[in-house]
């Protein structure tokens, strides 16, 4: 049975179900994990990844997004992308239609008009009312950047074994522009490799990028250890070596080549949804204790 893994609690449900329908419907894993981001990308009511989310310091979206094949190790992303949706098709293209894996602001968005999409506004009435009010009250930001999730980080596992991983966000909510996070680096956002596992991280991406979260785990795992084992691995090397790492969520979600699964948060309670070809589950992972 395929399966397929997406972080945060409504992003990801409405990521999940889009994924499930396309793999109903024939598609590969790859095309589910692509149409789970464009469903979440493109919901205006999501305060979370795409059209509707936090813009920038300036009120502008940028958008990072990407992926990555298993079987070869192939991987396309794009970062500070402005205007344009699915960003995750963008990125799709890049390891597709490209000798490249990462195309980056006004370039990366060039590029996708050529391939064919039409620059958008993605600022809704509720994100521009949002923004209007950081920019009065800019102290109080981390209200916003810890209760909005602006992230869907999919994994994803062929019935025969091959793996993916992709990822789209919207960065944190009124950042500085031109701030690129974890989510669009191989080996930090995401991770695929079939020989060991796929894996990805959300949440504080500054410091998921220094652990290579994902690429971490993917790396325990070919030392022996479960998905699950990996990814509170990584999150204890976090703690150890990156102590002000715990100030904010910081999740790692690995998948095996055998189909076993896990997930570890620092702090805070944080949702995955699994579908597992049949059904679909709301898994709650809560931070380890003692
Ligand atoms: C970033 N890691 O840009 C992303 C944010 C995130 O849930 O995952 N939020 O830092």
């Amino acid at each position: 049975m395929p399966l397929v893994l997406a972080t945060w609690d409504k992003p990801g449900e409405v990521a999940v179900a889009a994924a499930a329908k396309k793999v109903m419907s024939g598609g590969s894993v790859l095309d589910a994990l692509e149409s789970g981001l464009t469903a979440a990308e493109d919901d205006p009511d999501l305060v979370a990844i795409g059209r509707g989310s936090h813009p920038n310091s300036d009120g502008e979206l940028e958008l990072d997004a990407s992926v990555m094949v298993g079987s070869d190790l192939r991987a396309g992303a794009v970062c500070a992308l402005r205007g344009i949706l699915p960003a995750i098709r963008v990125a799709r293209w890049v390891m597709e239609r490209t000798p490249h894996v990462m195309l980056a602001g006004d370039q990366a968005r060039r590029f996708a008009i050529e391939q064919g999409l039409r620059p958008q506004n993605l600022m809704t009435p509720t994100a521009i009312k949002a923004y209007e009010r950081w920019l009065t009250e800019p102290d109080r930001v981390e209200d916003y950047v810890h209760s909005v999730h602006d992230t869907v980080t999919m994994l994803g596992r062929e019935d025969d074994g091959r793996l993916f991983a992709a990822s789209s966000t919207s960065g944190w909510s009124f950042k500085k522009p031109g701030r690129v996070g974890d989510s669009p680096i191989v080996g930090a956002g995401i991770y695929a490799d079939d020989e060991t596992g796929a894996a990805g991280a959300t949440g504080w991406g500054e410091e998921l990028w220094k652990a290579c979260a994902s690429y971490r785990a993917t790396n325990l795992i070919s030392q022996g250890l479960a998905p699950q084992e990996a990814c509170q691995a990584v999150i204890d090397h976090m703690v150890r070596r990156q102590p002000a790492s715990t100030a904010r969520q910081c999740v790692v979600l690995a998948l095996g080549k055998d189909g076993r699964f896990g997930a570890a948060v620092n702090k805070g309670v944080f949702h995955l949804w699994v579908w597992n070809g049949v059904t679909t589950e709301r898994i709650e992972v809560v931070p380890k204790t003692g």
